[in-house]
């Protein structure tokens, strides 16, 4: 259901620049766009311009067909050893404290058994980086996960944990990405990318994996056939021609591998961090954002939005700009948006609600499993009120 401008009007509008109309030829006809021309979009081209272009390649692929997931996170702790100037979560080594925490692998596993009996497909696990939270413990982690619910799909770490806990093992990233394989792990989130270009990532996050080790890390993942997410951490210091750069890295690596599911832009918050001074984007921008990136990364499949850090209402706008995925029901169990600034103070949904908004907008809700999986299809089927079950009472209704 379209709610941007329709892209014939697009094509018909004499007043546009050439080389937006062009822009929008490339699109119409299924041809990609350079890096110049996304320059020229974030730069010059409105929102409904960019909206319409996005929306069209986002119902070309999916229709109305909005995709969620149902999920917890775990994160081991919130104190770590790096210094990511934007992050409001981590808490340094020393200021360990009321404020933050440490889980033992017992206390990890109570949480996964306190979802014993619900219908969640997915956990999510990603976290500060500290040195008891070695290549052992993980691959413990994991073994352990995949041997009390083996149909869970486990979502787990990204290159910052991954580069830093190979190092102090000495094992290549090849051999320690297959161990990681073998131990249970199916997938990566997309964490860690935060921005490639050195310029900016030495200043925000200088002393974490680089930009080319991250995407080396997912490259050694997808050879070894699996899958994983890509994000990208935008409105604070980059320039557009620094997402242009990231978004590219992207599209390379997805030209070469496939293996990337969806791509997750994430919105710099700027509550409780050292770029507190920053202003946060604008919800404009932010949209101009999905729109871009959906038009310019044309081979991935997926555009997420993640609803605890843009809040639902402009979750829901998004799905007009290009988005096709509102992650997952998530039940309360991230603390990192919440402590950033988010609206989104307990981020939970049920499914019920998550539903509901998404229908609310005109679109199709689709339950998947990590991998894209359908595992409901909402089409026609209602809910039986009931306030204190946290899951949904799906009814199908019989016309
Ligand atoms: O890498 C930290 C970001 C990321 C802030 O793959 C911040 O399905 C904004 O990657 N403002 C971790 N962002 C979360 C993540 C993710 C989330 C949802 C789904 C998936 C997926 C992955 O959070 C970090 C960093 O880029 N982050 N602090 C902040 N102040
Ligand atoms: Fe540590 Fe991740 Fe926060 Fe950086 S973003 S300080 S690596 S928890």
């Amino acid at each position: 259901m379209k709610q941007t401008a329709d892209i014939q009007v697009i094509l018909n509008d004499k007043t546009l620049s050439r080389d937006l109309q062009s822009i929008a030829q490339k699109v119409h006809r299924g041809k990609r766009i350079t890096e110049g021309d996304a320059l020229l979009l974030f730069e010059t081209a409105d929102l409904s311009f960019v909206g319409a272009l996005a929306n069209f390649i986002r119902e070309k692929k999916h229709g109305d067909k909005t995709y969620f997931n149902r999920n917890f996170h775990i994160e081991p702790t919130n104190l770590c050893i790096y210094t990511c100037k934007f992050c409001s979560y981590s808490r340094l080594i020393k200021q360990r404290g009321d404020d933050s925490w440490e889980y033992t692998m017992d206390d990890m596993m109570n949480i996964v058994k306190s979802y014993d009996g619900k219908p969640v497909t997915e956990v999510h696990i990603v976290g500060g980086v500290l040195p008891q939270y070695d290549l052992p413990f993980y691959l413990e982690f994991f073994k352990k996960i995949k041997a009390h619910r083996p149909e869970l799909h486990v979502k787990a770490l990204t290159p910052v944990e991954y580069h830093y806990i190979f190092k102090k093992a000495k094992v290549s990233y090849t051999e320690g990405m297959r161990l990681v394989k073998e131990s249970g792990c199916e997938s990566l989130p997309g964490g860690g990318a935060e921005i490639f270009h050195p310029d900016i990532r030495k200043i925000i996050a200088g002393d974490k994996c680089t930009g080319e080790q991250w995407l080396e890390i997912h490259e050694i993942w997808h050879n070894l056939g699996m899958r994983s997410n890509a994000t990208m951490l935008y409105g604070h210091i980059e320039k557009y021609e620094h997402r242009v750069h990231h978004l590219n890295e992207l599209r390379k690596l997805q030209d070469k591998t496939g293996g990337f599911q969806t791509f997750i832009p994430l919105k710099f918050r700027n509550q409780d961090n050292e770029m507190s001074h920053l202003t946060e984007s604008t919800t404009v921008e932010d949209l101009k954002n999905y729109a871009v990136s959906r038009i310019f990364l044309d081979n991935f499949d997926h555009i997420k939005a993640y609803w605890p850090m843009i809040g639902r209402p402009t979750a829901q706008i998004a799905l007009s700009f290009g988005v096709d995925d509102l992650d997952g029901t998530i039940d309360d169990t991230t603390k990192i948006y919440s402590m950033a600034g988010s609206e989104e103070k307990n981020p939970a949904l049920s499914t019920q609600e998550l539903v509901e908004m998404i229908r609310r907008v005109g679109r199709k809700p689709i339950e998947r499993d990590t991998l894209y999986n359908v595992v409901t299809d909402f089409e026609g089927v209602e809910f039986e009120e009931d306030k204190q079950f946290r899951g949904y009472m799906a009814l199908p209704v019989l016309n």
